[in-house]
């Protein structure tokens, strides 16, 4: 084989960098997908830089550019203009990054960087409505509160979205009930349904409506899906379909093998897309040779992840378990992962090892 492009490692074990990386940024443990509404603690998190500390008393949310009345608000004028509440899933862009060979050097997530809460607070459409947008305005820029430095650019954390995905964003101040905790944005954040989590941007603090496309890191730079000759190509948007299962059985502490007694076991798990309504998950009991249909929840809102259940008899000896999903505009996984070069949208079927009896 060729080399391996520059910000790929093959046939290693993650690094010391990744190591910290991974330890900051936790995902979702797979037994949590029994949960319909992640607990707080228990979602994933991303944080590209440190955790700001921001006082609420002083915090206040700018929304300028080329709009007709800038606002400057507090969070209690925030909260006086309505709450709505909704389940919302979102994923990282870089979930199964560390499945891929050669593997891109960066958070080495597997495959559970999701979870869904239900985040509250103010719908951004009337807001922007209220600033009145120019008649050339095409994108808004939301700026968070975190400061770092990237591909050697110094730089606040913040992404650009068309002014059309932007007015369905909602300005959460609440997730699952309680204020926002730090590490999930406190006191704001943007939440985009559909998007994978890098548009959702934390420690909200400036919005601004832009008539020129936006050039910054995480748009142009970041983001992007690159081929092995390092040329940014087309920008990641909307979360590909996706499905995981509760892993079954019992773990093995170090493989994460799963021991389970050879019986009738009801299979679960949750589904998401990004583009449209699940309308499909199959599972195989054979490592992939052949999928049957599961049955699916009752949606838990438009835009957050189907429950899905399976009956499998174990028989004994080992397996493995894969489940896949498709959603209404006839997206479907991959059974083997899509490459790029920064390791993004990697939505290749998941595999989980089971050994039933002994
Ligand atoms: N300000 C800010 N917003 C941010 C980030 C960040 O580092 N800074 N990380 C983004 C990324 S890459 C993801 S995947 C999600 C993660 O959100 P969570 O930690 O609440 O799950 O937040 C996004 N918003
Ligand atoms: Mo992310």
């Amino acid at each position: 084989m060729d080399a391996a492009p520059a910000g790929t490692v093959a046939g290693q074990g993650i690094t010391e960098e990744e190591l910290r990386l991974a330890a900051r940024n936790h995902a979702l443990p797979l037994e949590a997908l029994r949960h319909p509404i992640t607990p707080a603690g228990l979602h994933y998190l991303l944080i590209h830089y440190d955790i700001p500390d921001v006082d609420p008393a002083t915090f206040r949310l700018e929304v300028g550019g080329a709009v007709e009345r800038p606002l400057s608000l507090s969070l209690t004028e925030l909260r006086a203009r309505g709450r709505v509440a909704e389940p919302i899933t979102f994923e990282c862009a870089g979930n199964g990054r560390a499945l891929l060979e050669p593997r891109p050097v960066s958070q080495p997530w597997l495959t559970e960087a999701v979870g869904t809460a239900e985040w509250a607070g103010a719908a951004l459409r009337p807001l922007l409505d209220e600033a009145g947008p120019s008649a050339g305005a095409i994108e808004v820029l939301f700026t968070g509160l975190d400061r770092g430095v990237e591909g050697g650019v110094p730089q606040w954390y913040e992404r650009s979205l068309p002014i059309a995905d932007a007015e369905l964003g909602l300005l959460a101040y609440e997730m699952n009930g309680a204020p926002l905790p730090p590490q999930h944005g406190f006191p704001l954040r943007l939440v985009v349904p559909g998007w994978y989590g890098m548009q959702n941007v934390k420690w909200l603090t400036r919005i601004t409506v832009l008539e020129e496309p936006f050039t910054g890191f995480q748009n142009a730079v970041g983001y992007r899906l690159y081929g092995a000759d390092a040329v940014p190509g087309e920008p990641v948007t909307r979360m590909q379909p996706r499905s995981l299962m509760v892993p079954p059985g019992v773990p093995d502490f170090m493989t994460r093998e799963r021991h389970l007694e050879p019986a009738p076991v009801t299979l679960t798990g949750r589904a998401w897309s990004g583009h449209a309504q699940i309308e499909r998950v199959e599972v195989s009991t054979d490592g992939g040779e052949t999928f049957a249909a599961a049955d699916l929840d009752a949606p838990l809102g438009p835009h957050a992840w189907r429950g899905w259940r399976f009956d499998w008899d174990a028989p004994p000896g080992e397996q493995v378990l894969r489940s896949r999903a498709t959603d209404a505009a006839g997206n479907t996984q991959p059974l083997e992962p899509p490459w790029n070069l920064k390791g993004y949208a990697n939505n290749a079927v998941e595999r989980i090892q089971v050994v039933a009896g002994s």
